[in-house]
């Protein structure tokens, strides 16, 4: 007989292991989650790559919902390094013994909505349960993008990637290292690498906008005071934009004093992180001519921290507004680049042409190396979900419906695939919102219209044509208002061939997401059919 249960969860990082909590503990539901890892940890299980780091402070970056959870935590650095997050991720699934609603090594094939039962057939290799509801967590950063290149298949040395990295590390030291990838992945890992190899290449497309992190140890003392004051820094990091604490910017950046203006610049990247983004002005994504100010502002950075100008130049982004690709914060990055073990390749000119047995071909020179290591990125937002294969109402794929671009209502639910909860989906606020905080949001929706459903004798929640129309609608004039269709981003969905352009994120800030959620709530799941 097949296993049935109230509710599917896919994957065990912040999303799952929260949502089995409220579901199965809070709710009462029975819940069946699934990963595809051999534990729990979701991107900290997977992404263990040297360097490997938060950039969102540690006191935000963590779960709220349970104050007994907030006050036994102490973190041990400003920006926690992806060991303590998984250790973090370790002890909350011991402490509300998650483990057991979870199967390990068990990737879901498939899913697809029966009409007749209103259930979900979820198929796994290890056989198919049906579940009411499903709450995915299964990422939005998590399925890889891959090489356009060939010839990965005939390097003779070994290759690596950030986003699978090896549990038992690798042994780099001595050894000629190639890079491909510049993002917040490639950043931190070849910054921490250096020092190692013998020799690293780094093969460059698109300059970032890295800004220091500013990274530092955190003593008992500073976590007593943090933690006398939970509640209070949770509501100020719910009313901020990004879901942090920083201090309110300036109106506009194109406006201020020149030098007002540099020592505001200068003030907020000592303090490093997000803050030099969130705090300065506030229209530094609405405007170019103000987004010039910051971006001149760290390119002179750049200037000043690497000693070979021809080095500084190419390191310095010209072809896209700051922050419209998502901003990397980094430790000795620059500086890097002024070690003799390191050189720098720039493969925007001469693109990658090939993965030789020896190493790589650009500009019709070979590269060699030992190892290659890919931090190419992902094919976010909509790769996991349709690595799935939903297929909804009528036999529709969701990958037919989303062929010319998502559409969903929130970012959390789409019409045709009623009873799906897309947690971190597409049009979802949750690549500008600090992630745990988002994610709760996301999953107390979902498990509130799920129980809303059930409270009824209900069978079935999925958005209405119409307000998933003006939903869609909406993030596109909000992209419009803003400079990130200026660049060819992830939030954009223009790093993978062929995807279909478009932003993929809510960016109105997390205060007005949380505001439109709890209006529809307040109105009945307005914009929801529910039968
Ligand atoms: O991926 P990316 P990522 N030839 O897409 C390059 C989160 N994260 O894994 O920019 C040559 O940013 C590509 O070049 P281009 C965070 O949200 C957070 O680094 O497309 N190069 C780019 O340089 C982040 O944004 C943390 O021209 C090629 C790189 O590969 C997200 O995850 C840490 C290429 C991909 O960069 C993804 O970051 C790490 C080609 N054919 C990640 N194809 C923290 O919290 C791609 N590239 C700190």
């Amino acid at each position: 007989m097949t296993e049935h249960v109230d509710v599917v969860v896919i994957g065990a990082g912040f999303v799952g292991l929260y949502a089995v909590h409220r579901l199965r503990d809070r709710m009462g539901l029975s819940v069946l989650g699934f990963d595809t890892a051999s534990d729990v940890g979701g991107t900290w299980y997977w992404n263990q790559y040297p360097g490997a780091r938060c950039d969102i402070e540690s006191v935000h970056y963590s779960y709220s919902f349970s104050e007994e959870l907030q006050q036994e935590w102490v973190w041990s650095e400003r920006y926690a390094a992806q060991p303590e997050i998984l250790a973090y991720l370790n002890h909350v699934a011991d402490r509300f013994d998650l483990r057991r609603s979870f199967r390990f090594n068990t990737p879901v094939e498939s899913m697809t909505w029966d009409e007749t039962a209103s259930v979900w057939q979820v198929h796994t290799p290890t056989g198919t349960v049906t579940a009411r509801f499903i709450v995915s967590g299964a990422g939005n950063v998590s399925i890889p993008k891959q090489p356009e290149f060939p010839g990965l298949a005939d390097f003779a040395g070994e290759v690596y990637a950030t986003h699978r990295w090896p549990q038992q590390g690798v042994d780099l030291s001595g050894k000629r290292v190639g890079v491909i990838g510049t993002g917040a992945s490639g950043i931190q890992l070849i910054a921490a690498i250096a020092p190692e190899v013998e020799h690293l290449t780094v093969f460059q497309r698109t300059a970032n906008f890295a800004t220091p992190l500013r990274n530092r140890p955190t003593d008992l003392e500073e976590w007593e005071k943090i933690r006398a004051n939970y509640p209070q820094i949770r509501v100020a990091s719910r009313n901020n934009f990004l879901g942090v604490v920083t201090d309110p910017p300036e109106p506009s950046a194109k406006l201020a004093d020149p030098e007002q203006r540099r020592a505001r610049y200068e003030h907020y990247d000592a303090i490093g992180g997000f803050h030099l983004l969130m705090s300065s002005y506030a229209d530094l994504l609405l405007d170019e001519e103000s987004n010039e100010t910051i971006s001149e502002f760290i390119r002179s950075q750049i200037r000043a921290r690497v000693t070979n100008p021809a080095v500084a130049e190419l390191l310095s982004p010209r072809d896209h507004p700051y922050c419209t690709k998502r901003p990397p914060m980094e430790t000795g990055y620059y500086e890097t680049f002024n070690r003799p073990n390191v050189t720098l390749v720039d493969v925007k000119t001469n693109p990658i042409e090939a993965v030789t047995p020896r190493g790589l071909r650009t500009g019709g020179e070979e590269y060699e190396f030992d190892v290659l290591i890919l931090a190419m990125g992902f094919d976010a937002f909509t790769g996991a979900l349709l690595a799935m294969n939903p297929t909804g109402r009528d036999g529709v794929t969701l990958a037919e419906k989303w062929n010319e671009g998502p559409r969903t209502l929130l970012g959390i639910a789409s019409e045709g695939f009623p009873n799906l909860f897309m947690i971190t989906g597409p049009q979802s606020a949750v690549a500008l919102y600090n992630n745990p905080l988002a994610i709760e949001d996301h999953v107390e929706f979902a498990s509130d219209a799920i129980g809303y459903v059930l409270e009824r004798g209900l069978s079935t929640i999925e958005p209405s044509v119409q307000a998933e129309s003006d939903w869609v609608r909406m993030i596109n004039e909000m992209a419009d208002m803003t400079l990130f269709p200026r660049a060819e981003s992830w939030y954009m969905g223009a790093n993978i061939p062929g995807k279909p352009r478009g932003l993929l994120t809510f960016v109105g800030g997390a205060p007005a997401y949380r505001a439109i959620c709890a209006e529809i709530v307040e109105n009945d799941y307005r914009g929801f059919s529910v039968a």
